[in-house]
């Protein structure tokens, strides 16, 4: 395990390559090897001092850049998450882009409402383009989770589009119906988004060709053009987690705009243990979901990711007295249930709330997540 003592970046000798290091991050060795780490195909990782430069050894590690250095070598992106000021698909976008040496910028735009979302106001819209003329980004990214906003993401679209930004569309939305999502946007990333969104960048770069961006969708000339799907990652926590905090978080909504991370004062902290379903509902889109991804669909992290995720959230987070799982299903994987049960007890002891399926159910499970805090279990 290696544990990254200040923000740094690491030039790769030869092939110009970098890789950046977060403070406080723990990276397991064998991630930095060649291959290991998905990053790595897009020829940037991340290093620092002696301890990393051994991990990366197969890539020969080099010159370290300082952080000023680094931010006028790589570009900015912009992401925008809609109702929803957790947002875990776009906190781990954030991640990969920041990773591979991007700064970004997220912002939440509008909160959460579960039936009626309001329409974003003339206002809202303006602070969003002006911001985004100001921080002239690479591109700016819109995550759709949902059918719901559509007519949302559509102004905002059209509204930065005018202004002659670059934007992009992401999320289960644009996975389903790219070409519709096309449309409204110069490019649309279908699937899981972490080593694609950094690969569209190289490519805006000049340093791919948009035919070597995997899960893009994108015009040429008349034609639009749908690049295959990559393999969903398998060991996901090559992924790192989602980001928690952090000055670079802005919120538009009622018409105004704030700094901050507005999860950094919640009372609950949002993640998941795991990503896909094994089920496949008639009424939910897992089903057509299963059939666009290849590979393995469930998916579950290793317990100690999971946790060091928490000990991190616990510490950048002062008021939050619970967690809430998001995964579709919460594992009932009796090894991996009875060693995080006993983990989360010693190390997090917090009350947490779990999704579970009524046929799923598994009585032992449940009797060992309860002893280490669970209180509630919710389906849809
Ligand atoms: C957890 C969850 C929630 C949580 C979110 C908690 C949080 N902190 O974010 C809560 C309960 C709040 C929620 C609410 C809703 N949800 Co929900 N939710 C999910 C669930 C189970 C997992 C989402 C998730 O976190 N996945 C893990 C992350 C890593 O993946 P991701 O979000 O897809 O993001 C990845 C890619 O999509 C992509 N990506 C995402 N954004 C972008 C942007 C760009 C630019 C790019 C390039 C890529 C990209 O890259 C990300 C990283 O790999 C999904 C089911 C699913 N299979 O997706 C349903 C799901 C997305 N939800 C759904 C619905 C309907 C809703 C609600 C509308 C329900 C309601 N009426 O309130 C709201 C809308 C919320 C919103 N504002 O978008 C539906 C959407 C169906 C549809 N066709 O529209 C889904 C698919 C469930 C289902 N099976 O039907 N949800
Ligand atoms: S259990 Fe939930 S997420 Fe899974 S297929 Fe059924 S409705 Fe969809």
């Amino acid at each position: 395990m290696i544990i990254a003592k200040s923000k740094m970046f690491a030039a790769l000798s030869g092939g110009g390559n970098y890789f950046l290091f977060s403070a406080g991050e723990k990276y397991p060795a064998k991630s930095l090897h060649s291959g290991a780490l998905p990053l790595m195909k897009q020829d940037r990782c991340f290093c620092e001092a002696k301890a990393i430069k051994k991990a990366v050894q197969p890539c020969q590690a080099g010159n370290i850049l300082s952080l000023k250095e680094a931010e006028s070598v790589f570009g900015k992106v912009i992401l925008v998450a809609f109702y929803n000021q957790n947002a875990i698909g776009v906190r781990y976008l954030e991640k990969a882009l920041q990773r591979a040496g991007y700064q970004v910028k997220l912002i939440f735009f509008k909160s959460y409402h579960s039936t009626k979302p309001s329409l974003p106001t003339e206002k809202e819209l303006a602070l969003l383009s002006h911001m985004v003329r100001e921080e002239k980004p690479l591109f700016v990214g819109l995550s759709v989770m949902s059918t719901l906003y559509l007519e949302a993401v559509s102004l905002v679209s059209r509204r930065l589009r005018c202004g002659k930004s670059l934007v992009v569309w992401g999320g289960v939305y644009p996975t389903m119906f790219p070409e519709r999502a096309l449309k409204e946007a110069d490019f649309v990333i279908r699937g899981e988004g972490e080593q694609a969104i950094v690969e569209l960048c190289r490519a805006l770069e000049g340093k791919l060709d948009f035919s070597e961006v995997g899960n893009l969708v994108y015009r040429r000339e008349d034609q639009v053009m749908k690049n295959s799907l990559y393999p969903l990652t398998e060991n996901l926590d090559v992924l790192s987690y989602p980001s928690i905090g952090g000055r670079n978080k802005i919120t538009i909504d009622k018409d105004k705009i704030s700094a901050g991370d507005p999860a950094v004062r919640g009372l609950g902290y949002e993640t998941a243990a795991s990503r896909g379903c094994p089920y496949v509902c008639s009424y939910c889109c897992a089903v057509s979901l299963k059939r666009i991804y290849k590979g393995k669909y469930v998916r579950l992290r290793s317990v100690d990711h999971v946790i060091e995720e928490l000990l991190t959230a616990k510490e950048r987070m002062k008021h939050f007295y619970y967690i809430h799982f998001w995964d579709e299903i919460f594992s009932e994987d009796l090894d991996w249930v009875r060693e995080f049960s006993e983990k989360y007890r010693r190390k997090i002891g917090l009350p947490f709330i779990i999704w579970a399926h009524p046929l799923k159910v598994n009585q032992e499970a449940l009797s060992i997540l309860v002893n280490a805090g669970l209180y509630e279990v919710t389906n849809y």
